[in-house]
């Protein structure tokens, strides 16, 4: 036997003196913008708990709350890029990256939470999630964002009173052409920058659901919450497409089911969330004006569905969530 031959058959041997060792541990880092304590943060938590014992610790995520690695539009690029593993994103700020992201942003589309719910788990959830796919994200459960309303420093009751006040929308067209439709001045903001903004007169009001509106502290100066409920754009809990594609289907399964149930939770907690959060304002002196009549906003809309639902495929998504029972 040749030395070399007699090396390999040595290196054999110890190798299979070894015990099996896993495949190597991965750390992926998951991008929140909430406090840890906020429905979606234990949410994420939730799942990560889950995809780390699902995997024998093999996968282990950490979430970093309170947007520590960046505003959501830089955490959307980094996800993009595979410097972000895991997050959990508004669709919103994908309105000018994945135009069907636009439909379940429109305002007034749904009836409720249950038809959004509907929507997004169904019809309007694939279009979505092939879109987000093709620009390198990719969606595993969308979790629940309630109605967003408006919220002013000065009292709101109808459109008109709206008129010249500067108004913080999340970056997209969508959004300021609705907040201009309404008769405001859309001012596009990290929402990072949203309670000083307000503190120092740079914009008037902003908008969002009680829980982000509490959790913020947004009420403290900005004192009047008028119930528009305008939109209801659900979040998506999504993972880079540069780790997905390095799973097996057995991990992708695992990881889809983990964050469906993290979903379902997420729900839960929501829920209850947004209860307190409005009980909380409310003890806190916020003054609440409701609206019942929400036609006259709708009315002023038209120009939003004519330009962001313009194509066949995506006009006839907004049909078919308009049929949903
Ligand atoms: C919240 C949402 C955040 C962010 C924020 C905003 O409701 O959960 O992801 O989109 O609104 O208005 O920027």
């Amino acid at each position: 036997m040749s030395a070399r031959r007699i090396l390999t058959a040595c290196a054999m041997l110890a190798l299979a003196a070894l015990p099996a060792l896993p495949a190597a541990a991965q750390e992926w880092r998951g991008w929140n913008i909430h406090a840890a304590d906020y429905p979606n943060g234990q949410a994420m938590d939730a799942f990560t708990r889950m995809v780390g014992e699902r995997s024998n610790n093999r996968i282990r995520m950490r979430t970093f709350h309170s947007a520590q690695l960046g505003q959501q539009d830089e955490a959307i690029q980094q996800m993009r890029l595979g410097t972000i593993d895991f997050g959990n994103f508004n669709l919103s700020p994908f309105n000018n990256l994945a135009a069907s992201t636009n439909v379940v942003t429109l305002p007034f589309l749904f009836r409720d939470v249950g038809h959004m719910q509907r929507a997004i788990d169904g019809v309007a959830g694939e279009a979505i999630a092939r879109e987000l796919e093709a620009i390198g994200i990719i969606a595993l459960a969308w979790y629940d964002a309630g109605a967003r309303s408006l919220y002013t420093t000065r009292p709101v009751r109808t459109p008109a009173d709206l008129r010249g006040m500067k108004i913080r929308v999340q970056t997209s067209d969508l959004w300021i052409d609705l907040m201009r439709g309404l008769g405001a001045n859309p001012t596009p903001l990290p929402f990072g920058e949203v309670f000083t903004s307000l503190q120092s007169g740079v914009i008037d009001g902003a908008e969002n659901n009680w829980p982000s509106y509490e959790s913020t502290r947004h009420f403290e100066v900005a004192r009047f919450f008028t119930t528009t409920e305008h939109s209801n754009v659900p979040e998506v809990l999504a993972v880079s497409r540069q780790r997905w594609q390095r799973m097996n289907e057995a991990e992708r399964n695992m990881m889809r089911e983990a964050a469906r149930e993290s979903a379902a939770l997420q729900r839960r907690l929501w829920a209850e969330r947004e209860m307190v959060s409005r009980q909380r304002v409310v003890a806190a002196g916020v003054t609440v004006i409701e609206i019942n009549d929400r036609s006259p906003w709708a009315a002023l809309m038209e120009p939003v569905y004519a330009k962001y639902a313009a194509t066949p495929a995506l006009a006839g998504l907004v049909r078919s969530i308009r049929e949903m029972r």
